[in-house]
């Protein structure tokens, strides 16, 4: 459960004109194993920087085995939780997100992708168990080899000869991803407020440091996007499939071609939402830049140079809603 005190309910925001959101119904669906996944995908990143994918390959046992796991933990007195606290990075946090002074009505666990150091984070609570890691191990396997594939697909939609230029970064040993389990309990204020047209929010809006999120919910809704001309759609919920955000670094290194998409969750009054996002990140040295097989003839970087460790610093140092890139933006000489 969130916990709240008067002090933290004031500092939570809330989001006006919901009833008039509109829902997602044109949302680019994926299916990984049609010959057109490659262009679907390309359109999807250019026009919303964000879709759905179908038949994705990762085992339907290894997502319930996880998201059993998940709320098994979730339910845990508060705490028991607490003892895998505070999240410096890692580790569980509750309704804080980042240091800076955001909050959302949810509690989260973030890991590493190093299942030793997540056993060693959360052995205060598991102990020495390691059916609980093997669980962990096996989605976060099937669901780097189904991101692996989908960036496959993206270079080769994008026409780059070199089919591994984005998934090597994953399958790089030092690749610095993350996985992040969000649990967003009902909030009973919500279910009695809604006559007011206003949402708590559950997680702030904001865009993804990464290069892609590779993101699977149960079937609660409350993620909403936000589109080109800045409205917000709600994306329905659909525990089958897998929802993939473009990143700022991926809209840095198509040199702005491909979105990376804004995005919130709002909180619900009456269903809990549980998410898991794996977050595909670079290795710390690696150049973040436009590639060169993708720019045209006298087309400039709209972005400065910069690794990958200092957008992460950057961003670590910022408010969820900041436009982090902009910082990074490289100003045309008029
Ligand atoms: C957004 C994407 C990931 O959830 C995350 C978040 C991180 C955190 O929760 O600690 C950040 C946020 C995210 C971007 C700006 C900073 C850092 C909270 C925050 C205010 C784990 C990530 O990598 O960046």
């Amino acid at each position: 459960m969130v916990v709240l005190s008067k002090q933290t309910t004031e500092r939570y925001s809330y989001i006006k004109n919901c009833n008039k959101t509109s829902t997602f119904s044109t949302i680019p669906v994926v299916d990984l194993s049609k010959p057109e996944a490659k262009v679907t995908i390309v359109k999807a990143c250019e026009e919303f920087g964000f879709f759905k994918v179908i038949n994705h390959g990762v085992s339907i046992e290894a997502i319930l085995k996880l998201e059993s796991e998940a709320i098994n933990f979730f339910s845990l007195p508060h705490n028991q939780k607490e003892k895998a606290g505070p999240p410096n990075p890692f580790g569980y946090g509750n309704k804080k997100i980042g240091v800076n002074g955001d909050f959302g009505w949810v509690e989260y666990l973030l890991l590493k992708n190093n299942q030793d150091y997540n056993s060693m984070r959360l052995s205060s609570v598991f102990g020495q168990t390691t059916d609980k890691f093997s669980v962990l191990n096996e989605y976060m396997c099937g669901v780097r080899k189904m991101g692996c594939d989908i960036l496959e697909l993206m270079a080769e939609g994008l026409n780059i000869e070199e089919k591994n230029v984005f998934s090597k970064l994953l399958m790089d040993k030092e690749s610095d991803s993350i996985f992040r389990l969000n649990h967003y309990p009902p909030c009973p204020e919500m279910a009695l407020d809604n006559k007011n047209d206003e949402k708590l929010i559950g997680f702030g809006e904001h865009t993804d440091p990464q290069i892609i999120s590779l993101m699977r919910s149960n079937n609660t809704s409350g993620l909403q996007i936000c589109l080109k001309d800045r409205s917000w759609v709600s994306v329905p919920p659909d525990y089958n499939s897998f929802f993939i955000n473009v990143g700022d670094s991926l809209q840095v290194m198509t040199n702005g071609r491909f979105r990376s998409v804004r995005h919130r969750v709002l909180a619900n009054g009456s269903d809990s939402r549980l998410s898991m996002i794996y977050f595909v990140g670079p290795p710390l040295s690696q150049k973040i830049a436009p590639l060169s097989c993708l720019m045209k003839r006298n087309e400039e970087s709209l972005y400065k140079e910069f690794t990958w460790f200092d957008y992460k610093k950057s961003a670590y140092a910022s408010r969820l809603a900041d436009n982090r890139l902009s910082h990074f933006e490289r100003i045309a000489a008029s």
